[in-house]
């Protein structure tokens, strides 16, 4: 895999370092990529499962609905970029097709799809329209392709069901421009006498490569992102960007282990593949209108975010279209509730243009400190690794206090792109963040943001 040729041209942003003594960096460290570092600044994606199931009411179709049954009267592409730019994400992700092999685009290589179906009187390409509405509105495109397919007759027959499957990725990413993300999923309900298929992943991933070479490729074996190991928005806690490719061998190998590390990553892995954090607004991935009143609320939409931008990995948020073809207003207005309270939540930076002295407890230990210059009440801490030097501290103590002794606001493991940690309102006037311990020689940089308590206040630590 090449592409990691970059790294050597990130050393030179050692210049202008924080931690003097981070000169001498680890080289072998695995870093990201451009195209990974884009994806996690991210921050967020919203997903969109649609399809036959919409119609079906089902979250597993079995491959043998009728394409007429698709047949969304008003969809409306625009409106999911819209409202995914209004809720902050920068990229969408749409499931071409999903378990029952169904096709949203006029596929050559099989009936399942659209063409067979009244939507726009059989020549409409819902991917053509998601891949126009997200360039109109400056988001990014991805695109779910499933490996399980029950409705194609050659699943099961496995160098030709690879052939199959590598010539819809290739209608897929010749036909609509630039796809930044091609997501894979590990799922497999084949029971023990099911249709068994050996994938062809390295032929896969490869063709992908090729053919987007700026795309970042997810599944549970990557190569560029991992699946975070659940489906609840809970990032692991350590969660380290590197891993061993060895611990999870191909998408949906199972075991606690494959678990673990999906998880938590490996601190000394040689691969940068941070986790994806994928969860529902609602009980199910599809549209349900019996769901209709379990949409997510804000107070736990924002704890998704704390437990997955706030804790190193990218949230994929998944919205699903109605029958209609459209986002459900009641999703559309939690999702705006949800970016009006991340607004407010981190409007103002105690921390922001203070200076922090900081000073070395050793190789990989250090602390820094800031004097905010007035007393304020801090409820959130935020702390962030320059990642493209790679992912290294370990263990950190957060501290307050205003004349009187340290008080503990937060203590963790890793960092990365973004930890955030939230703590009881706490008068705070100096700010101590301790790196405690690391697995190289520190970031060059360790941003700090200090922030006042939202409506969801925890004890802090003792
Ligand atoms: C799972 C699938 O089985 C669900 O239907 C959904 O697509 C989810 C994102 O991944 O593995």
């Amino acid at each position: 895999m090449k592409r990691r040729e970059f790294t050597a041209a990130a050393t030179s942003a050692l210049a202008g370092t924080l931690f003097p003594w981070s000169a001498q960096a680890a080289r072998s460290q695995a870093r990201p990529s451009p195209s990974q570092l884009a994806w996690q600044r991210d921050e967020l994606a919203l997903f969109l499962h649609f399809g036959v199931n919409t119609f079906t009411d089902r979250e597993w179709g079995d491959g043998r609905e009728d394409p007429a049954i698709f047949a969304p009267t008003s969809l409306d592409a625009r409106q999911w970029a819209r409202s995914a730019r209004a809720a902050g994400a920068r990229a969408l992700i749409l499931t071409a097709k999903h378990h029952d092999g169904f096709c949203l685009w006029p596929s050559r290589l099989t009936e399942h799809c659209v063409a067979r179906s009244p939507f726009r009187g059989g020549a409409g390409d819902v991917v053509r329209e998601f891949t126009d509405a997200c360039k109109h509105e400056g988001l990014r495109a991805g695109l779910y392709l499933s490996p399980w397919d029950r409705n194609a007759p050659l699943y099961g027959d496995s160098p030709r069901y690879n052939d199959f499957y590598c010539d819809q990725l290739m209608e897929l990413l010749t036909r609509y421009g630039p796809i930044a993300e091609v997501w894979f999923d590990g799922a497999n309900g084949e029971g023990p006498n099911g249709r068994r298929q050996v994938y062809d992943w390295p032929r896969v991933f490869g063709l992908v490569r090729r053919l987007q070479p700026q795309a970042v490729m997810f599944s549970d074996a990557g190569p560029d992102l991992r699946w975070c190991g659940n489906e609840n928005g809970v990032a692991g806690d350590p969660n380290w960007s590197t891993m061993d490719p060895a611990a999870v061998p191909y998408p949906g190998a199972p075991g606690d282990a494959v678990i673990a590390a999906l998880q938590h990553g490996d601190p000394q892995g040689s691969v940068w593949r941070p986790a994806e954090t994928d969860v529902s607004i609602r009980p199910g991935w599809f549209h349900h209108a019996a769901e209709d009143e379990r949409v997510k609320t804000v107070d736990q939409l924002t704890d998704i975010w704390f437990t997955s931008v706030g804790r190193n990995s990218k949230l994929l948020l998944n919205v699903p279209p109605t029958r209609d073809g459209v986002l459900h207003p009641t999703d559309v207005t939690r999702l705006a509730a949800l970016r009006a309270r991340l607004t407010t939540l981190f409007a103002e930076d105690y921390a922001f243009g203070r200076r922090v002295q900081w000073r070395a407890n050793g190789p990989r230990a250090g602390a820094g400190e800031i004097d905010l210059g007035r007393t304020v009440t801090a409820g959130i801490v935020r702390l962030e690794e320059d990642i493209v030097q790679g992912q290294r501290v370990a263990r950190y103590a957060v501290y307050g206090a205003v004349d009187g002794p340290w008080q503990t606001l937060a203590v963790g493991t890793t960092i990365g792109h973004r930890k955030l940690d939230r703590c009881a309102a706490t008068p705070v006037r100096r700010l101590r963040v301790v790196v405690e311990d690391a697995v190289a020689p520190l970031p060059s940089r360790l941003r700090i943001g200090l922030y006042a308590p939202g409506p969801i206040a925890p004890r802090n630590p003792a």
